[in-house]
């Protein structure tokens, strides 16, 4: 497997983590909390993660984790729907339409609406996360979203006592996506979690990052994060949320069965079969480093798997 770099940036244009929380202060904060992306109060200095100390309360990460440079977050990319290639999705993402937007949110709840993605953004204010982001394919970022709870939105359509899984599509439209002209995958694509994982704190629908709108390529208008979990649970360009009785199917897992499974929680015990998961490089660095159990989350949601075998349910 080859892992790059999408090229070689000057270090003057590297994002370095101080600079943008001055930035964000000085110039950006203005303008971001005028849009509506970011709360008007700034974060505390615990909530930021740059004094060292323990900040998992809200997730976020410490200083030993640098902010990967928003060049890199935009433009090394997964996002199978515009080709393959890391590069492709910067390169083509741009087709897409992300106005007008619907997400449906619907199934077993008692208040199934169709929101309008602009409806989405003013009722849910945005926060910062700072997560980690680990693809399966062993590299990792660090990226500051801006996005709320899931269990905000699940909450407001009020799932019924039925609904214990949720089910995600992203939008099907081989006219604006050119990798959906082709099979790679089974379009859409489709990606699911257990009700708990999908109320619990750390999970988040993302609008933004480093205080601006998401790009395309990261899944404008509106995309999954799941920080404990492989990045492809994180579902891009989300059209529809259902609430379900049965455990739902997911893209990977019917690509490949013997490779993906449903849970696909961040485990270096637990080897892909073709490849370790023991270590990770994280993009812009060229040493490798351990990968944590649950992606470094696991004080926070190790308890949603007690008993379960974490090599059976991978
Ligand atoms: N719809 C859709 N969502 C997707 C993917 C995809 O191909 N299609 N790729 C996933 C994978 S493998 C990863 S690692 C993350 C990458 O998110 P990022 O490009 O914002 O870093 O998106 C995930 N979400
Ligand atoms: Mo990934």
């Amino acid at each position: 497997m080859r892992i790059l770099r999408p090229r070689d940036i000057p270090s003057s244009e590297i994002t370095d983590e101080s600079l943008y929380w001055n930035r964000r202060e000085f110039i950006g904060a203005a303008a971001a909390v005028a849009a509506g992306l970011i709360p008007a109060s700034p974060l505390s200095r615990r909530e930021r993660g740059t004094g060292g100390e323990d900040t998992s309360e809200r997730g976020t990460v410490g200083q030993a984790d640098k902010l990967t440079p928003f060049e890199d977050i935009t433009t090394y990319n997964n996002y199978y729907e515009f080709g393959t290639d890391k590069a492709d999705p910067s390169r083509y993402a741009h087709a897409l339409k992300t106005r007008p937007w619907t997400v449906a949110v619907e199934g077993e709840v008692a208040k199934p609406k169709v929101f309008d993605v602009d409806e989405i953004i003013r009722r849910y204010p945005a926060e910062e996360r700072v997560y980690r982001l680990r693809c399966v394919e062993a590299w990792s970022m660090v990226i500051p979203w801006l996005g709320f709870p899931l269990s905000k939105l699940l909450g407001d359509v009020q799932p019924t006592s039925h609904a214990k899984y949720v089910a995600f599509t992203t939008v099907h439209r081989p006219e604006e996506m050119r990798g959906q002209r082709g099979n790679v995958l089974p379009w859409p694509y489709v990606e699911g979690l257990r009700l708990d994982e999908a109320m619990h704190p750390l999970t988040i629908l993302a609008t933004g990052l480093y205080g601006k709108p998401l790009l395309n390529q990261n899944g404008a208008p509106l995309r999954l994060v799941v920080p404990w979990k492989y990045g492809f649970k994180s579902i891009k360009s989300i059209v529809r949320i259902r609430l379900v009785r049965e455990q739902p199917p997911t893209t990977w897992s019917m690509a490949t069965p013997g490779e993906y499974g449903f849970y696909s929680n961040v485990n270096p015990n637990v080897d892909h079969p073709r490849w370790s998961q023991k270590r990770e490089r994280r993009i812009g660095e060229l040493r490798r480093r351990p990968t944590l159990m649950f992606n470094g989350y696991a004080d926070q949601v190790a308890s949603l798997y007690s008993g379960m075998d974490l090599a059976r349910y991978y």
